[in-house]
């Protein structure tokens, strides 16, 4: 068997989505998603211009020396785009390889560790009372564990709060530049910290919640909200501060107990390394699409597990349904999974081009038992919503300061 052709899509059903469709001599396919939300271009040509050229007339099998080509072999190692490229190819060889088989990529890894995926919802609202009945809506539909953010009073918008955006940072109009957003961390520490005491007053101690700060504050800082929310009980406490400087979450971890997570930016298991192996974080929050595919999220799950670390894969809606089913295949084998993101399983005409069998019920996700990963692409359907420039925001300080998105 032999790849035949490498197919490139790049599709906007709200948001913009960049699929890979390896085609081999045998008439298997496979898919892989390759989007870089406000950068989707740039891994499409990388990917057509670089990577299908080399591909074409190769063993779709040999998975490990296809990755080890595309990543060691280029000299140019890791970076987002590079990486989401990698990724894609990697899905799709997968997906091909459980075709081949007549399994699902969950049993490649070794099989079942558990029944059904454990997932955390979003509830997000313009002030405290909004976000808890959000929270109490979700909770009525079975989620067991919510992520709450909340409008920070003073500022024009805050992350993770979507008002009536239904596609988060969906097309930004006509002329699209990347919005500008405001941060005071003065008036965040005002608002957290009451979210999570009425949270608790009003939700019960049953219900395990978590927040995303993403990465505005500074590891000082950080370390104080650590503090300030151990009363409540936090699973975990998402990019609280950037580490690039993997020992910022020395002096986290130094003073506080919550539970941390980071890694939704990651690109490579070199990114997690200090933090995993000193322990520093309690959940690797890496995503197939953006670390290179299943086979590096393997590595990094089992690298993980020797330091008791568990994985929460990232599930913003940005990562593509085939990214989702990629997750759900690895976080049924991991033995140290822990939870994941989830944000429902994508809009109508999302639904009309990414096929796949997953179930939602009570707060868990049950993988597909199809051959591969279990999911399919329409590419008629994909050609009706073509591509759309969009960016996230750009964040800054009241005096205008550059600040972390
Ligand atoms: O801002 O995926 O946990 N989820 C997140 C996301 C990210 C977007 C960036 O493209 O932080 O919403
Ligand atoms: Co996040």
């Amino acid at each position: 068997m032999i790849i035949k052709d490498i197919k490139i899509f790049v599709c906007s059903p709200g948001r913009n989505f960049v699929t890979v469709k390896i085609i081999t001599d045998s008439g298997i396919y496979g898919l892989g998603d390759a989007t870089l939300n406000g950068r989707e271009m740039a891994v499409s040509a990388y990917l057509e211009e670089h990577v299908a050229p080399c591909l074409i007339g190769r063993d779709p099998q040999a998975i490990e020396d296809i990755w080890q080509y595309l990543y060691r072999g280029v000299y140019w190692r890791r970076g987002a785009v590079t990486m989401a490229a990698i990724a894609a190819i990697d899905m799709a060889l997968w997906d091909i390889k459980g075709k081949i088989a007549e399994m699902p990529v969950y049993q490649l890894l070794g099989g079942r560790s558990r029944k059904g995926v454990n997932l955390y919802a979003h509830a997000n609202g313009s002030d405290i009372t909004d976000t808890l009945n959000n929270a109490q809506k979700l909770i009525g539909q079975g989620f067991k564990a919510l992520r709450l953010q909340s409008a920070v009073p003073g500022l024009k918008v805050t992350y993770g709060v979507l008002g009536d955006k239904k596609d988060y940072y969906e097309q930004q109009g006509d002329r699209p530049l990347p919005p500008e957003e405001d941060w005071c961390t003065t008036k965040y520490f005002a608002m957290v910290e009451d979210l999570f005491k009425e949270a608790r007053k009003h939700l019960g101690d049953k219900v395990h919640l978590l927040h995303d700060v993403h990465s505005r504050l500074t590891p000082v800082e950080s370390a104080r909200l650590g503090k300030l929310l151990e009363p409540y009980n936090l699973l975990f406490l998402e990019d609280a501060s950037i580490a690039e400087n993997q020992d910022n979450y020395k002096l986290i971890r130094q003073h506080t107990t919550t539970p941390l997570a980071i890694g939704e930016t990651y690109n490579t298991i070199w990114d997690c390394k200090d933090l995993i192996q000193n322990q520093l974080i309690d959940y690797i929050r890496t995503a197939a699409t953006h670390a290179g595919g299943i086979t590096p999220m393997r590595r990094i799950a089992d690298f993980a597990n020797m330091f008791n670390v568990r994985t929460a894969p990232h599930g913003a809606p940005d990562l593509s349904p085939i990214c989702f089913s990629a997750h759900l295949h690895l976080n049924t084998w991991a033995p140290n999974f822990g939870i994941q993101e989830y944000v429902g399983l994508g809009n109508e005409q999302m639904q009309q081009i990414f096929l796949q069998d997953i179930r939602v019920e009570e707060g868990m996700a049950y993988v597909s038992e199809q051959p591969g990963l279990g999911i399919d692409f329409n590419e008629e359907a994909a050609q009706q919503y073509p591509y759309k420039r969009s960016y996230l925001p750009v964040s800054r300080l009241e005096d205008g300061t550059l600040w972390h998105w």
